[in-house]
């Protein structure tokens, strides 16, 4: 297989999965203004309790680029960023929750929900390599940028007061930060073991399941 740009090579491959995450009848629901009030709050408490899993694992991806023996002062920045934006956003979903009338300290996890933390708690272990948890970490903020992205194309009906939920993740300094964080793992998967891309692989699949649970959760279904 031709290593050079392994995502594209892999997002042809799982289209329908990836589009799958990434056009949500949940998204297409703010997409054109139907959305369901209480949907959107179940997903902002449920998202809550996932971000502060997802810092958790994204220290663990910090930790997994220190130890790497070549160069990686360079992905080191572009994740400490991440973990800088991540602070912003628990801030604001606890801004967002008070102006929903939502009770952040009541949200009990759903099971989806916590099958999602569990499969990010699981590459947290150290005998998961970098590349994998790098790719996993890429998938994860990918899926919400083309997701919220897509709501505020132009001739969309995004509920006003959902606009900025969806700026959060939509707007270009996220989707930079995602370029970045494609780049690092295109290049990474240039020198990886064929092993190793195998692994990555399934971890990609794996985070386009859970973000798809996770939306099919959001809207009462699961
Ligand atoms: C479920 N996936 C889920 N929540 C988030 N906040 C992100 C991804 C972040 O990109």
């Amino acid at each position: 297989v031709e290593k050079i740009n392994m995502i594209d090579t892999w997002l042809t491959k799982h289209r329908l999965i990836y589009v799958g995450a990434t056009r949500h009848p949940f998204i297409l629901s703010i997409r054109d203004g139907t959305v369901d009030l209480s949907s959107f709050k179940t997903w902002l408490g449920q998202d809550y309790i996932f971000v502060r899993a997802f810092v958790s694992f994204v220290a663990s991806v910090l930790i997994k680029a220190w130890k790497e023996s070549d160069d990686s002062a360079g992905d080191m920045e572009v994740l400490l960023g991440g973990m800088a934006a991540l602070n912003d956003e628990v801030q604001w979903f606890k801004k967002e929750a008070s102006k929903w009338g939502v009770q952040l300290s009541d949200i009990v996890p759903q099971k989806t929900n916590q099958e999602y933390c569990r499969f990010l708690e699981s590459l947290m272990n150290s005998e998961v390599k970098y590349n994998v948890a790098i790719t996993a970490f890429w998938a994860i903020e990918a899926v919400y940028q083309e997701s919220f992205a897509h709501c505020l194309e132009e001739g969309t009906n995004t509920p006003l007061d959902l606009q900025e939920t969806c700026q959060r993740w939509g707007n270009d300094g996220f989707g930079q930060y995602c370029h970045s964080l494609k780049q690092i793992v295109n290049r990474r998967l240039e020198k990886a073991s064929d092993d190793e891309i195998k692994q990555a692989e399934v971890a990609l699949l794996s985070v386009l399941e859970h973000e798809v649970d996770f939306w099919n959760m959001s809207c009462g279904g699961a």
